[in-house]
């Protein structure tokens, strides 16, 4: 492990072959090993910035809910949306200001409510000084409309800004918006809109360009599972402040980067959850579904709940519902990753105070919000023993794959380096690293040396199909599209590669990494 990469190595001494039979409401008992440790070796990889201004304590202030944007009209069955990209103002540390980039200008942006199969159009108008360039992440976008990093809106006052630093970069776009199309055909998930622009991702996602997508479908409308307001996004992320608010953040200026001392990555010293500083949020003594997103630039968490009366029950993984409900003590979850679990608060007792714990974390950054149980309420909701026909996922076996390539996630450049790479490679818009067909399926071999590296691989998903020569974690579960890797772990996953024709990228998701080149461009042909 780098030296500087060393905040909050994980402490968890759980055997990883405790195992344990545990049943869950509705009398359904799984027999899934519960406990069975997915605590990494390492913690975040990254260097922490510390805050100049005074703190809130814990659980002082409410968990907010992003609010979910309604489309502007509807035709022939399209529903057309339309979001402006602008600063504002909101206050998240109490009695503070802090200027925000965001959607609508306000962190988190707004969710997205979308259907299966229904195409939505979402127009990104770009209010900022900055360029944007907007990626649906999990979506299965036709090329075009995946937010390329250099498919860029320019900002109105497009007097320089947007070439900072990249005189030589090829300008894709010259509008103030642009129209994003997103057939969504696809299955039901929990997705996350981002900026994407090139060499300063980690910057313009700091300061607040992130919010929900979520899929429905009518497999999943059908499941009894916690609903309505006991369905909550939870956008987890870290942020440091400066004395007047502001967001801190170690830019160089108007060059891509951050400071040396960063190159790891940025961790703040304050967790948000949906956008307030370790919140709280009152609840019944019932089950409540809550879809969990890392939108952290560098920081890894390892979830768990204090005192851990119930499990994690794992329903979801990023690609969507799994095929039958885990149980985890701990939920291991890496940049990008997303995690759709139910928590059954009748294994408290109304007036218990339970906390979803952070054990990658120390100090302040071991915790992450609570929940008070406050209430009796009758709970309807099960989590069946059956969630999805996983047919598809089931039957993609490694005899599939047509090939396999191995891509290596390692710093580059000068000696003690300067950058981040694959293959040994920066990023180069004009470099293709691999040209798989449509429809075709491949064994990708990711290794992770000499950090943690988040990979997400844009437009597929994929199944993890072994971590460091053995089996996957009972975390690796389902669908993904993102796999997080600690320092020295590698991990092989089977890709499909549906959807579209045409050039896409993939890229490790701790954001100073991203910017820092380690990213490349994959074709499907
Ligand atoms: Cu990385």
């Amino acid at each position: 492990m780098d030296s500087r990469a060393k905040e909050g190595a994980s402490k968890m001494k759980i055997s990883r072959r405790e195992f344990l039979l545990l049943g869950l409401a509705g009398g359904v008992v799984l027999a899934l090993p519960f406990g069975a440790c997915a605590c990494s070796d390492e913690g975040s990889t990254g260097t922490l910035l510390p805050s100049r201004a005074k703190l809130p304590g814990p659980f002082e202030v409410p968990l907010p809910v992003p609010p979910v944007l309604e489309p502007v009209r509807t035709v022939a069955g399209i529903d057309f949306y339309e979001m402006t990209q602008r600063v504002g103002r909101i206050e998240i540390l109490p009695g503070l200001q802090t200027e925000v980039w965001g959607y609508q200008g306000i962190f988190p942006g707004p969710t997205i409510e979308s259907r299966s199969g229904r195409k939505i159009v979402v127009r990104q108008r770009n209010e900022l000084p900055v360029s944007v360039s907007t990626h649906l992440h999990g979506g299965r976008t036709p090329p075009d409309s995946d937010g390329y990093p250099t498919d860029l809106i320019l900002p109105k006052k497009a007097n320089g800004h947007s070439m900072e630093g990249h005189g030589s970069m090829r300008m894709q776009s010259s509008s103030h918006f642009k129209d994003y199309t997103y057939p969504l055909e696809q299955r039901a998930a929990t997705l996350w809109y981002h900026d994407h622009r090139m060499d300063f991702t980690g910057p313009q996602v700091w300061r607040g360009l992130a919010g929900f997508q979520i899929i429905r479908d009518d497999e999943e409308d059908g499941l009894p599972l916690p609903k309505d307001e006991k369905e909550i996004p939870l956008m987890i992320c870290d942020r440091s402040f400066d004395e007047d608010g502001s967001f801190l953040y170690p830019s160089l200026k108007s060059k891509p980067g951050v400071e040396d001392d960063y190159m790891d990555g940025v961790l703040g010293d304050t967790i948000l959850v949906n956008g307030a500083p370790w919140p709280y949020m009152e609840v019944s003594n019932t089950k409540y579904r809550f879809r969990i997103l890392n939108a952290s630039n560098a920081r890894r968490y390892e979830l768990a709940l204090e005192p851990g009366h119930a499990p994690l029950v794992q329903i979801g993984s990023d690609g969507g519902l799994l095929g039958a409900p885990l149980l985890h003590r701990t939920v291991p979850i890496a940049q990008a990753e997303r995690f759709d679990v139910v928590v059954d608060f009748s294994k408290y007792d109304v007036g218990d105070e339970v906390t979803l714990k952070n054990r990658m974390g120390e100090g302040r950054t071991a915790d992450v919000m609570r929940f008070r149980v406050t209430r009796h309420e009758r709970d309807d909701s099960t989590v069946p023993r059956r969630l999805s026909d996983m047919t598809e996922f089931v039957e993609l076996e490694e005899s599939n794959a047509n090939r396999t390539r191995e891509f290596r996630f390692t710093r580059v450049g000068d000696e003690g380096g300067t950058m981040w790479g694959i293959n040994g490679e920066p990023f180069d818009p004009g470099r293709m690293a691999a040209r798989p067909e449509l429809g075709s399926t491949e064994v990708w071999h990711l290794r992770a040396a000499p950090a943690a590296h988040p990979v997400h691989l844009h437009l597929v998903h994929f199944k993890v199909l072994s971590r460091n020569g053995r089996e996957p974690l009972p975390t690796d579960a389902g669908w993904k599209d993102t796999v997080g890797l600690s320092s020295g772990e590698e991990a092989r996953v089977l890709v499909r590669f549906d959807g579209y024709r045409g050039r896409y990228v993939f890229h490790c998701h701790n954001l100073e990494h991203e910017d820092m080149m380690m990213m490349a461009n994959f074709e499907v042909v």
